[in-house]
């Protein structure tokens, strides 16, 4: 079949938007038809030639909602008209990680996945003239259409909107996932948040649900303060008219007559800038502060501290997908979206059509989005 895209052709080039082929599923795989996608971070980090594992020309996008056109052969989980999440980090239950019940990172498909293919080491996107266009993140949600494995792919009820629930395949689920899975925050906590986009805003989230009692985010960008507030964050630090450098800021605001060394309990990188994965380590509290790697760095990039850091109890962690497992985690957190318990809707501050999809990475550029959400 035919369908509509926005292709990456080269790094640091805009997306332009064709016709692009697109293959049937063939066995184990699904079609879908994507109805909505955000653009993340991430998407812009491999378009701009950042990211060591980036493809050319090849379809971005991963963090989408849509609907089952087709089943190949052997799918038994999904079915057409069923409503779907695609999954960047599948769930395979079988898989040494899948059974080891200590992680969420499946790795049946990984390897293929970050070349751009299918499992089968094929892809089944190309230009019109027939040269492959590569898959991303095993996703590509800046096409119509895309074809998926049915691993890769959480079913998720059908009333709800797929302009919202989209960001569940990645923003949400990643803020969230990565308080309550990864840090497993404990009620009355203190925590700092670097970074307020689209990930820091989720992980505001997911601390006001935890129990958080001191919410700190950090920004360059003023403007972002005012939804952080919105969602729970309780002091902001702009580090560029800060009066000492952000850490110690941190340490004197989360000092108390009894507690004389400050530091917060938990702390978030939402930024991926490698020196602010520093701070984030060094605001945490000797002897228990866990600090937690969301941001992905630009190739080449290296954290460092002193090893005294570490000696003294504070704890690096990092996550993916907010450490939840897909299948099983994102109909939950469709469920609590459409109960109430968690809020999506202020964060889409742009809808946008698929020829406007550049407009997307502009308003992100210039710091005026939380999330844009393309709709098809
Ligand atoms: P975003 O552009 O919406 O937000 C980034 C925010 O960080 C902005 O508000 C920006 O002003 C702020 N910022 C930038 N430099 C800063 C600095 N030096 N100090 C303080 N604030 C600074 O991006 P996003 O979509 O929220 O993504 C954030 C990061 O998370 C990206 O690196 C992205 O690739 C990564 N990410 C990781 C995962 C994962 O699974 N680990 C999932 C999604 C996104
Ligand atoms: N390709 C990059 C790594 C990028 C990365 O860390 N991606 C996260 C998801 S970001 C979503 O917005 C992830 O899931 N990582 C685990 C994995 O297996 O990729 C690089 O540096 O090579
Ligand atoms: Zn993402």
């Amino acid at each position: 079949m035919r369908t509509r895209a926005a292709v990456a052709l080269e790094a640091g080039k805009p997306l332009e938007i064709m016709e692009v082929n697109l293959e049937g599923p063939k066995a184990g795989e699904v079609l879908v038809e994507i109805k909505a996608t955000g653009i993340c971070h991430t998407d812009e980090f491999t378009r701009s030639g950042a990211d060591p594992e980036g493809l050319f020309p090849s379809i971005l996008g991963h963090e989408g909602a849509g609907i089952v056109l087709e089943v190949g052969e052997g799918v038994t989980t999904l079915k057409p008209g069923d409503h779907v999440i695609p999954l960047y980090t599948p769930e395979c239950r079988e898989c040494a990680s899948c059974l080891s019940g200590k992680t969420n990172l499946c790795t049946a498909i990984r390897n293929t996945q970050g070349q751009g293919l299918m499992p089968d080491g094929t892809t089944r996107f190309s230009m019109l003239d027939g040269t492959p266009i590569y898959h991303y993140m095993g996703c590509s949600t800046f096409a119509n259409h895309t074809v998926m494995p049915e691993i890769a792919l959480a079913k998720v009820r059908d009333d709800a909107p797929f302009d919202k629930i989209c960001y569940i395949g990645c923003g949400v689920t990643t803020g969230i996932g990565a308080v309550i899975n990864t840090a497993g925050v404990e009620i009355g906590s203190t925590a700092a948040v670097f970074g307020l986009g689209g990930i820091g805003l989720n992980v505001i989230q997911g601390l006001r649900m935890a129990g958080a009692d001191m919410i700190i985010g950090v920004d360059l960008n003023d403007d972002k303060a005012v939804m952080a507030k919105k969602f729970g964050m309780t002091h902001f630090i702009n580090p560029m008219k800060a009066q000492r450098p952000v850490v110690q800021e941190i340490v004197e605001l989360t000092k108390t007559e009894r507690d004389q060394i400050g530091g917060v309990d938990y702390s978030f990188d939402a930024t991926g800038n490698v020196q602010v994965m520093r701070d984030a380590l060094e605001c945490s509290h000797r002897g228990w502060g866990v600090s937690v790697v969301i941001g992905v760095a630009p190739s080449g990039a290296e954290i460092s501290t002193r090893p005294f850091q570490l000696v003294t109890g504070r704890v690096w962690k990092g996550t993916a997908f907010g450490g939840a497992k897909g299948r099983t985690d994102v109909p939950k957190f469709v469920d609590w979206y459409m109960n109430g318990k968690i809020e999506i809707d202020p964060m889409i501050t742009h809808k946008l059509s698929l020829d406007e999809i550049n407009t997307g990475f502009d308003l992100m550029h210039e710091g005026k989005s939380i999330r844009a959400v393309v709709e098809y």
